[in-house]
């Protein structure tokens, strides 16, 4: 058995005896209510189920295993760069250990053993038009790739339950381990005449999805290098994770979960948003005939596209209440790496117009950005100006997380979600009994 799926299988082995302890003392211990408005709003905040890879606070924002998005850029392994390596972060998230240096360049090499891409996937993605959104394409690639299901297969062949986990261990790793090829192949046929680049053994994973979308600077590596630690995991609640969540419940398998997620990812949103914000940025700047606005033309711009009744991309959270974090660590990233350039600049610019005008609205609970403000200024910044793109690369970072917890949850032998669901009739006729008492 391989060092992770080992360790794994220990912590998992542990932690379901503690859980299953904890169920008969404390299992009917209420933790939560549920209002009529939670209902009909989303279910925000309501707490029925349990994500062990990360967890998101209002005030402070995402922990990885309770770790925030500084203290993994000093504990995580670098490898050659700068910034933490993916592979730190989903050992973290699969073990709740930080790995050593050469237990994460274990798990680079063998991403890179299992990244085989079957023939006919790419034959999928050549039949579809070059024009379908490139989140359509990533989609349907991962639906192709199903044939390769380790877990399907077991499954048919009568797997016992104690054995899910290590089938859905074997899933994650090799679909994390195809992404990058398989997302790259999208851009290259895409956007530059279909001129693929073969993958380049020398390098890490993220390292290895830059230079396969063709962009060679050590910068942008460890650009990649921290978005796709960033961008992994958001605990359980969100769009994403949560499809991930209730499709695997069905024990459908991970390549089958991991598309529902990023069918939830390819909406404005959601994932969809941070190519909403370019665009947004790109119409503004247009509309202006400038590259440098003033604040007055930002705000102003602003006002417009609220009193058109939209939404500003890259504001708002349905969670927190506070500049998120993942924008502050890219907005940080900037200020080391390019502060000279306009396209941050304007995002930074927006950052102060925009904040004071959401919150005058009254409504809006959180005006701050999100992760989405500030990712795609940083791409166009070192040369990918095709915001079509953007959320496919969101997408090959958030497979790290969902996957992870796939595996635990079905280590843990989470059931199926099944939650229920009311009628207005319902409602009202509950009303009326509680107002008649
Ligand atoms: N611009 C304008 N209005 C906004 C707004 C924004 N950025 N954010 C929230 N509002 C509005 C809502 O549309 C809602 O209006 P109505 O009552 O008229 O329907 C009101 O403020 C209250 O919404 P809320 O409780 O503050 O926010 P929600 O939890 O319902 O929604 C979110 C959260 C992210 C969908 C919302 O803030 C939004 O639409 N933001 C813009 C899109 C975006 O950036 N999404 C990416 C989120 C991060 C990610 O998942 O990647």
């Amino acid at each position: 058995m391989d060092p992770l799926k080992s360790k794994f299988k220990e912590k998992a082995t542990a932690m379901s005896a503690d859980i299953k302890a904890m169920l008969k003392t404390h299992g009917n211990l209420v933790i939560d209510q549920v209002t009529i408005s939670q209902a009909y709003g989303g279910m925000r905040d309501i707490k029925s189920m349990v994500w062990e890879t990360s967890l998101l606070d209002a005030q402070t924002g995402i922990q990885f295993r309770g770790f925030s998005i500084p203290q993994l850029q000093e504990n995580l392994p670098k490898g050659k760069g700068t910034e933490p390596l993916p592979e730190g972060l989903f050992w973290l998230m699969l073990t709740g250990e930080i790995p050593t240096e050469a237990e994460a360049q274990w798990l680079s090499d063998e991403w890179e053993r299992r990244r085989n891409v079957p023939e006919h996937v790419f034959k999928t993605l050549k039949a579809l038009p070059k024009d379908a959104h490139a989140m359509t394409q990533f989609s349907t690639a991962v639906l192709a790739m199903q044939t390769e299901s380790v877990f399907a297969k077991r499954y048919d062949e009568g797997m016992p339950k104690s054995d899910y986990w290590d089938a859905t261990y074997e899933d994650a790793m090799n679909l994390i381990a195809a992404l990058p090829q398989i997302a790259a192949f999208i851009y290259r046929r895409k956007y530059k005449n279909s001129k693929y680049i073969k993958p380049n053994d020398s390098l890490d994973w993220a390292a290895n999805f830059a230079h396969m979308l063709g962009i060679q600077s050590e910068e942008f590596k460890d650009l990649m290098r921290i978005y796709m630690t960033i961008h992994a995991d958001h605990e359980g609640g969100n769009a994403s994770a949560h499809a991930t969540h209730l499709t695997g419940s069905t024990l459908s398998d991970p390549y089958l979960a991991f598309t529902s997620a990023m069918n939830a990812l390819s909406g404005p949103l959601h994932g969809l948003a941070n190519q909403e914000v370019i665009k947004w940025i790109f119409d503004m700047l247009e509309a202006l005939g400038t590259t440098k606005p003033t604040n007055e033309q930002v705000a102003e711009y602003t006002r417009k596209t609220l009193s058109e009744g939209k939404v500003v991309p890259g504001y708002g959270h349905a969670v927190l209440r506070m500049p998120d974090p993942r924008f502050t660590a890219q907005m940080t990233f900037a200020q080391k790496h390019t502060p000279d350039s306009d396209i941050v600049k304007v995002v930074w610019q927006i950052f102060e117009v925009v904040p004071p005008i959401l919150q005058s609205l009254g409504k809006v609970k959180n005006p701050w950005p999100n992760v989405d403000a500030h990712s795609g200024a940083l791409l166009v910044h070192y040369g990918m100006k095709e915001f079509g793109f953007y959320t496919v690369m969101f997408g090959v970072s958030r497979a790290l997380g969902v996957l992870a917890q796939l595996c635990w949850s079905r280590a843990l032998g989470f059931p199926l979600e099944r939650p229920k669901s009311l009628t207005t009739e319902w409602v009202q006729n509950f009303i009326a009994k509680q107002t008649a008492s």
